[in-house]
């Protein structure tokens, strides 16, 4: 492989690792060389197979991020298996489709506290060491919900305006200390968040007719993007939002 784009010898944390786009991340990451530690929900997940059957190198570390102690136990964790963490992609998030004036407080709270709030605090803790070691690579896991309110999904829309906000304001501080900080904003992708609306054919049909690919991402669509931020080759990007996306904010 190209060096620039090399992870050999990194150390990555992924949350949210155990399926969907965090999975396909993590594997992205392993294919190019770093070890991965996957943070998810206790439960089954071939995160662990998948990756060693690429002969790469995986840690799972069990985590519920709904509760927000959690993350500084995690960051110490993770930092603990080897020593160090080079690579941090906050990508564990949640969606709750109700209309607002339906919104219990859960269902506002539950995804802020997930969505929004242990990536800041993910982002400082791993941040830190970050900073101490003089290098690192945060990669935040935006949407096109960063840019859009969505459809009867505003603590989601909210959280991932947040998630721009976070990227943007911690770069502007971390970039000269060797740490940069970006997000990947994912289009519309085949995973569990986005079932409900592929099984409605009339929300289906509107989205495909968008996607000037005509078709959803998969989590494999996530892999160069999150290796690029992640590598030597993104050493002077700071702060951006990559949507991959099959073209969908331009449509
Ligand atoms: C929706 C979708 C989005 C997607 C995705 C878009 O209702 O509009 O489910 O929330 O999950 O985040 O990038
Ligand atoms: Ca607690």
């Amino acid at each position: 492989m190209e060096p620039l784009f090399s992870l050999e010898g990194k150390v990555a944390l992924v949350t949210g690792a155990s399926r969907g786009l965090g999975q396909g991340m993590a594997m992205g990451l392993a294919k190019a060389g770093a070890t991965v530690i996957g943070a998810g929900l206790s439960g089954s997940s071939d995160t662990k197979e998948k990756i060693e059957a690429l002969g790469g190198i995986y840690h799972e570390l069990t985590v519920d991020l709904s509760d927000l102690d959690e993350p500084v136990k995690l960051a110490k964790q993770a930092i603990a298996i080897t020593g160090r963490v080079d690579i941090l992609i906050n990508n564990a998030g949640i969606i709750r489709r109700k209309p607002a004036a339906e919104y219990t407080d859960a269902d506002w709270f539950e995804v802020i506290n997930i969505n929004q709030n242990a990536v800041f605090l993910l982002c400082r803790e791993i941040g830190k060491h970050m900073i101490e070691k003089g290098s690192g690579k945060i990669i935040n896991i935006a949407s096109m919900l960063s840019y859009q309110g969505g459809l009867t999904v505003p603590s989601y829309a909210a959280s991932k305006h947040a998630v721009a906000g976070i990227t943007k304001s911690l770069a502007n501080e971390w970039s000269s200390k060797g740490v940069n900080v970006n997000a990947i904003a994912p289009g519309y992708m085949a995973t569990d968040n986005t079932a409900p609306i592929r099984n409605n054919p009339d929300r289906k049909a509107s989205i495909e007719s968008r996607i000037p690919q005509g078709r959803w991402g998969t989590p494999e669509d996530l892999q160069g993007a999150a290796i690029f931020l992640a590598s030597d080759a993104s050493n002077y990007v700071n702060g951006h939002v990559l949507c991959v996306d099959g073209g969908w904010m331009g449509s």
